[in-house]
């Protein structure tokens, strides 16, 4: 047996995570012809620290990228179709990248805004017609919500964006309630490990829930474990959620997923499966083992208790591999029974020892077959 690189990309989840990029460094742009050059900046993150409603202030921060003809960038505040904009501030061109200003408390909020743009701006006075939005979340701890009988979201996603450090770059996206029709947004808060609300991070449109990013390595709650989504309208906040843990990539996932089948038969495996604990086990309780298709199915097999250096799971012989299973997954889960967006495989080799670690994407929608 020998010890694989923590992370392969095999070419699928090499594509796949393209892809990924691709989709979420184009978000926010208007469609537009596709440029060579893009003078919209990248990565525009915002952390409210207002707690008023309707009101803001923070640090946004973004990095240039193509700088020709650059003169500065503009911030504005507007509506999800980019109408009724509001500037909020200018910054003139600098010598780095990493761009990061700082917004005044209290700093007004047209009505209606529920995005923040970092727009381009040339040395002729002409804006670029590609830019970058961020969703705007509006911390409005100040106020004591009235409980409401409202929906909950379907779902609540965590990915960690910056997945090959140990950065933690989070991402999440809420999948709205089947009926939204009495809810205008989805609020925000760390939770602990009992569920209970720690700090609210902040309220986003309905409309603008579907990607949120928040500052790397931003500052949580020292006992924060997971992050709940409730659902906002006229009447109040919803006593119902959605959760999901907090996941650092790499530092969460289980390392040198191995598996010998020492079952003779085609289609049966048997034999010691086996791993080594994640770099960073806090926020995990558990990992769950899975078999995976390619197409990113899963079919529970067992759940471990964690808290180990090293693990060892028997699968029993004459075990039945389901049809399109090629491989074991393994994906470390929090307290609430949530796994990790990316696990570990081990592909499935008959009578032969298993030589690949590399990560796959959860794919909760497959976890019921
Ligand atoms: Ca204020
Ligand atoms: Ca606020
Ligand atoms: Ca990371
Ligand atoms: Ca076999």
């Amino acid at each position: 047996m020998y010890s694989e690189p923590l992370i392969r990309f095999s070419k699928s989840v090499r594509l796949f995570l393209i892809v990924i990029m691709v989709l979420v460094s184009s978000i926010g742009m208007l469609p537009s012809r596709s440029l060579a050059v893009t003078y919209a900046p990248d990565h525009v993150v915002f952390l409210d620290t207002d707690p008023d409603e309707g009101e803001i202030g923070g640090t946004i921060s973004w990095e240039s990228r193509d700088t020709e003809g650059v003169a500065s960038y503009v911030i504005t505040a507007s509506t999800t179709y980019h109408a009724d904009q509001a500037v909020i501030a200018e910054v003139p061109l600098k010598d780095s990248k990493f761009y990061s200003y700082s917004i005044p408390e209290n700093t007004k909020l047209p009505e209606n805004a529920v995005k923040l743009n970092v727009k381009t701006k040339f040395a002729n006075g002409e804006l670029a017609d590609e830019w970058m939005v961020c969703a705007l979340i509006d911390n409005t701890s100040s106020a004591t919500p009235q409980a409401a009988n409202l929906p909950t979201a379907k779902r609540v996603v965590f990915t960690d964006y910056d997945y090959l450090s140990n950065d933690l770059f989070p991402m999440i996206r809420v999948e709205g309630a089947e009926d939204e029709t009495n809810i205008t947004h989805y609020v925000l808060y760390y939770l602990d490990d009992k569920g209970e609300k720690l700090q609210q991070i902040g309220q986003v449109a309905k409309e603008e829930s579907w990607l949120m990013k928040l500052p790397r390595n931003v500052q949580m709650p020292e006992k924060a474990k997971a992050i709940g989504v409730y659902s906002k309208g006229p009447s109040g906040e919803s006593t119902g959620r959605v959760t999901t843990g907090i996941w650092n990539i790499p530092n969460h996932l289980p390392r040198n997923v191995m598996f010998t089948d020492t079952d003779p038969d085609q289609h049966e495996i048997g034999g010691t499966l086996t791993w080594e604990r994640a770099t960073d086990e806090s926020n995990i309780t558990s990992y769950q083992i899975y078999f995976g298709s390619i197409d990113g199915k899963k079919f529970f097999i067992d759940e471990v208790a964690a808290g180990k250096s090293a693990y060892s799971y028997q699968i029993p012989e004459n075990t039945m591999v389901p049809d399109e299973a090629t491989r074991i997954e393994i994906y470390a889960a929090n307290a609430f029974g949530e796994c990790s967006d990316f696990g570990t495989q081990t592909i499935i080799q008959s009578d032969a020892p298993s030589a690949e670690t590399i990560i796959v994407r959860n794919n909760p929608a497959g976890m019921d077959d």
